[in-house]
């Protein structure tokens, strides 16, 4: 076995390694949910900000739950390598703008100091959807999540993202310190919107004057967040470490692609942003409506659908005649036209960009890894879609049969269903049994999910008809849906 990559690591030359001392600089932001994503992305725009203007932007990190990001991270003075695979060749970056990763379950008060720290003036968040604790068809706190729950009687060893910030945002309001930045970068619509509202929400319970301090001092601009990043395999890892001589065990892969868009309205002081390609909006929604409703209502109907005929890539179920006529038309046909228009993007281009970036064989992003959390992710990436579109009378054929397979995914008959609505979504399967009928009502019958949307007797009609044929005969199923 290698030794690990650090500081003193010596690379090959054709790796790309910092152009600043990443030590001389401190700590100004704080980020929650120190998964690839944030390191493939965010920390990736903060690194070239630190080259470009130094400054002292360097990201403390923070997992909520697992202490596996700190076991890779930390051992590694929090360098790693970014793999940019794009098929024609890998590019290799190492990255140092994280300072290190602390565990919040294992010491709550070191976060809760992080982010109280007067020199900390954005506290960002990559948490996942089911991570806002709220309930995803009316984005609204739900006060009886456990984790709620847990913060609200422990507020000082708070479990979930919101009680940290709540507790983190207490110590700066207490101290006077000045109201910072917190910047949700999640795939959801409004995102900072949603997290300001859960946020108030949950301080509301535990102190008014706070409520009121964090709903008009702090900043909660939204934001739209893009780039590919496959979960890193074993395999990665030891061809990494032939390739740079050391192990990488923080190592992440992803596409050339990147996108940023942040509404400017920041509390205090930020980084300049504008300069390493960060698009900044005064209105962020036009372009997360898009990026939700065509790479995730169509990553999410890959997923559900490709994994019932049997693949296991996104870009082996891409290439899959019928789907991919069919991803082609959700994406421009259904999901385009509910668009309102955002600066700079055409939807026709939009859409054929994206095909090409799913078809990338070089990324090897499995569908099972989109096809997790289903329920936190529907009514953003498809349901949307299809209200608009049924609103106006028009189809939604394609959104309806991405939602009757994540149905299917969601009886755990296909595959393992790794979701936070898993135990009740087994329970309506084992009891809906073999009846597409009753499946399907009772499916839709989860509000938090679908809101009303089971009244539609034709949409429910609709979406059984997509179960039966996805059931018994995918391939004919899908076939006739082209004609
Ligand atoms: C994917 C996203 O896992 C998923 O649900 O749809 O993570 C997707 O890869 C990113 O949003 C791309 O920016």
């Amino acid at each position: 076995m290698n030794s690990r990559l650090t500081s003193a690591s010596v690379m090959p030359a054709d790796v790309i390694v910092p152009c600043y001392q990443p030590d001389a600089h401190g700590v100004g932001i704080v980020h929650l949910g120190i998964g690839a994503f944030h390191r493939a992305h965010q920390a990736v725009y903060v690194d070239d900000l630190l080259a470009r203007h130094g400054g002292d932007w360097r990201i403390q990190g923070v997992s909520i739950r697992s202490t596996s990001v700190r076991d890779q991270l930390n051992p590694q003075d929090s360098r790693y390598t970014l793999v940019e695979r794009s098929g024609a060749g890998d590019q290799l970056r190492q990255i140092g703008a994280i300072a290190s990763v602390l565990v919040a379950p294992e010491n709550p008060q070191a976060v809760i100091n992080a982010i109280a720290q007067p020199s900390v003036a954005i506290i960002s968040l990559t948490i996942t959807e089911k991570g806002y604790c709220h309930d995803p068809a009316t984005g609204t706190l739900n006060a009886a999540h456990p984790d709620i729950v847990h913060d609200f009687d422990h507020p000082s060893s708070p479990r979930s993202a919101v009680g940290i910030l709540a507790a983190g945002l207490a110590v700066r309001y207490a101290a006077g310190t000045a109201a910072p930045t917190v910047l949700s970068c999640d795939n959801l619509p409004g995102n900072g919107v949603v997290l300001r509202r859960v946020l108030t929400q949950f301080a509301e319970l535990l102190d008014p004057a706070l409520a009121n301090w964090i709903a008009t001092e702090v900043a909660f601009p939204s934001t739209m967040v893009d780039r590919i990043v496959p979960a890193v395999t074993k395999n990665d890892i030891a061809e990494l470490a032939a390739r740079i001589g050391v192990t990488d065990c923080a190592m992440v892969k992803t596409e050339a692609f990147s996108q940023w868009v942040i509404e400017d309205r920041f509390a205090s002081a930020r980084p300049r942003f504008e300069d390493v390609g960060v698009q900044m909006v005064d209105d962020v929604r036009p372009f997360e409506l898009a990026k939700l409703r065509t790479l995730n209502g169509s990553h999410s109907t890959l997923a559900y659908v490709g994994l019932l005929l049997g693949y296991e890539f996104v870009h082996e179920a891409i290439k899959d005649q019928c789907l991919g006529v069919l991803i082609d038309r959700l994406m421009r046909a259904e999901a385009g036209p509910t668009l309102p228009p955002a600066d700079g993007l055409d939807v026709d281009n939009y859409a054929t960009a994206l095909i090409k970036r799913f078809a990338n064989p070089a990324l090897d992003h499995r569908l099972i890894q989109i096809a997790m959390d289903g329920s936190q992710k529907l009514p953003q990436r498809l349901l949307g879609t299809i209200t608009d579109r049924l609103a106006r009378d028009a189809s939604a054929d394609v959104a309806l049969l991405g939602v009757a397979a994540w149905i299917l995914h969601a009886t755990g008959r296909y595959n393992q269903v790794d979701d936070p609505l898993a135990e009740r979504l087994a329970a309506i399967a084992a009891e809906a049994a073999d009846d597409a009928a009753q499946l399907v009502k009772a499916m839709l019958g989860i509000e938090t999910i679908f809101g009303a949307l089971d009244t539609n007797t034709r949409l429910v009609g609709d979406i059984t008809r997509h179960v039966s044929g996805l059931r018994f005969e995918p391939r004919a199923h899908l076939a006739a849906m082209m004609s």
